[in-house]
């Protein structure tokens, strides 16, 4: 009947681009009266994994946990430490089956990571309840997953591929990680993408408002024969409940003395460290541009791998003492709370790697984007800034990370470039009512949520 409580399992998967959407979209059901058990794959990667699922717990304390210890990645070789988690995570899931279909209140639905289809739809399948996956992209980017498989043939031969709604995605924006045969990543995609027609469903961290004709082709079995309903939720709201515990800390402190849309904030994302000689290039072309910035340095790509606290070991003494003395720029080494430094008023730009959440808080802010991609989905991500917002620009002749040394001239002038603007504002303003739209009362992500609620509870 429908005064039933849905009960939603979720299972996330390796990295903070993973493991945020998930716990948003968790946060979301809660606020849905939905009942909701979170499974966590464990050890994490990082610590910055572990510390955002503590905060999740304690600020909802009514989900349910369950641990699932992982057995060891088959892959020894030096591979992306968070690629041999999904690994390590693919081969563990066997032991899901007696965790889920043991549950009470029995489960209505499972929302699966998207690195997950293959070994998780047998178990989905034996438990019997609606399943799906939340695929941590844009809607472009899921068009290129379901029409994977078929185009892996030809992608030698080829100069790119047309996406209904999107422009031409040359075969330079294609993650490395595909076109390379023995790749873990390549491996997973050509067995998981012929397998999204037995889902439930998928979930994407999109609106309807800037992905509208390409959400219209995938609904309408245009790129792939019974692909099952695709549904834009998005963009999932930072969750002050469980995000925001520590409202003050150096770097918001220093944005509260920056005037107005002055500041430009600079991350590449919780999984890039970039090349020291690159670091230093990028110090450089902060300084030339004159612009005032908070700068998020990465020197290791597992946090809790990086011993060196000090910035002068990544950045040089010369840099180093140049910021101190133009007194216009912030470096933190730690992790930030980014969805408070994008919220703030100081903050006039993002110089990003285009990760999809953080083009998706950047949408939901309001904050225009200078995108450096330089690994996976990125470049898509970042065209998707130009030409569905247009809230925004990125230099196609930068390369993948470490493709080459992009110096602190170019740098400098494009943030010059980008900073000067002020149609990107005006246009991120655009993108970010959209935004609040979607998820308020009567938008279009709200609805299609709703919808889904009332399914689970029949
Ligand atoms: Br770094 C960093 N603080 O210091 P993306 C990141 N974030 O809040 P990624 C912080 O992590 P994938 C920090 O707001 C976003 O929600 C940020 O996700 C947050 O990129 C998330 O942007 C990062 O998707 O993941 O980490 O490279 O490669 O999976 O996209």
């Amino acid at each position: 009947s429908s005064s039933c409580v849905a009960h939603v399992a979720l299972l996330p998967s390796a990295g903070m681009g993973h493991l945020t959407p998930f716990l948003r979209l968790a946060a979301m059901l809660c606020h849905h009266h939905c009942h909701v058990t979170l499974i966590t794959p464990k050890p994490t990667v990082s610590n910055a994994e572990s510390n955002l699922l503590s905060k999740f717990f304690s600020a909802f304390p009514q989900v349910n946990q369950l641990n699932l210890h992982l057995l060891p990645s088959s892959h020894t070789a030096n591979a992306d430490p968070f690629f041999l988690q999904f690994d390590a995570i693919r081969r563990s899931c066997h032991l899901l089956h007696p965790l889920l279909s043991s549950l009470s209140p029995p489960l209505s639905s499972f929302v699966y990571d998207m690195t997950l289809i293959s070994p998780v739809l047998p178990i989905a399948t034996a438990i019997g309840v609606p399943h799906y996956i939340l695929f941590t992209s844009s809607a472009s980017m899921f068009c290129f997953f379901s029409c994977f498989p078929n185009a892996a043939e030809s992608i030698s031969d080829r100069d790119g591929f047309d996406i209904p709604g999107f422009s031409y995605v040359s075969k330079s924006w294609i993650p490395p990680q595909l076109l390379d045969k023995n790749a873990i990543f390549r491996k997973l995609f050509l067995e998981d993408s012929p397998k999204v027609t037995k889902l439930h469903g998928v979930f994407l961290n999109t609106f309807e408002e800037v992905e509208s004709k390409t959400l219209e082709a995938l609904n309408a079995g245009e790129l792939v024969k019974d692909l099952p309903p695709v549904h834009a939720l998005g963009p999932f709201v930072p969750c002050y409940e469980f995000e925001g515990l520590c409202e003050t800390g150096e770097p918001l402190k220093w944005l509260d003395e920056q005037p107005h849309g002055s500041v430009l904030y600079v991350c590449f994302g919780s999984r890039t460290a970039l090349e020291s000689n690159q670091i230093r290039e990028i110090g450089d072309g902060l300084l030339r541009s004159g612009f005032r910035f908070l700068w998020v340095m990465k020197g290791n790509k597992v946090d809790k791998e990086d011993e060196e606290k000090r910035l002068e070991g990544v950045l040089g003494i010369e840099l180093v003492e140049r910021i101190i003395k133009e007194n216009k720029g912030m470096v933190v080494k730690e992790w930030v709370d980014q969805r408070q430094i994008l919220d703030h008023s100081a903050v006039g730009g993002f110089f990003s790697h285009c990760g999809w959440n953080s083009v998706m808080e950047a949408a939901f802010y309001g904050v225009p984007i200078l995108g450096w991609p330089l690994a996976g989905d990125q470049k898509v991500n970042a065209e998707f800034v130009v030409s569905n917002g247009g809230f925004g620009i990125w230099k196609k002749d930068w390369g993948w990370e470490g493709e080459r040394l992009v110096r602190g001239e170019e740098i400098g002038d494009a943030i010059k470039e980008f900073m000067s603007d002020e149609s990107f504002f005006a246009k991120a303003e655009q993108v970010k009512m959209a935004a609040r739209k979607a998820v308020s009362v009567g938008g279009s992500s709200k609805i299609n949520l709703h919808k889904l609620i009332e399914e689970w509870k029949k």
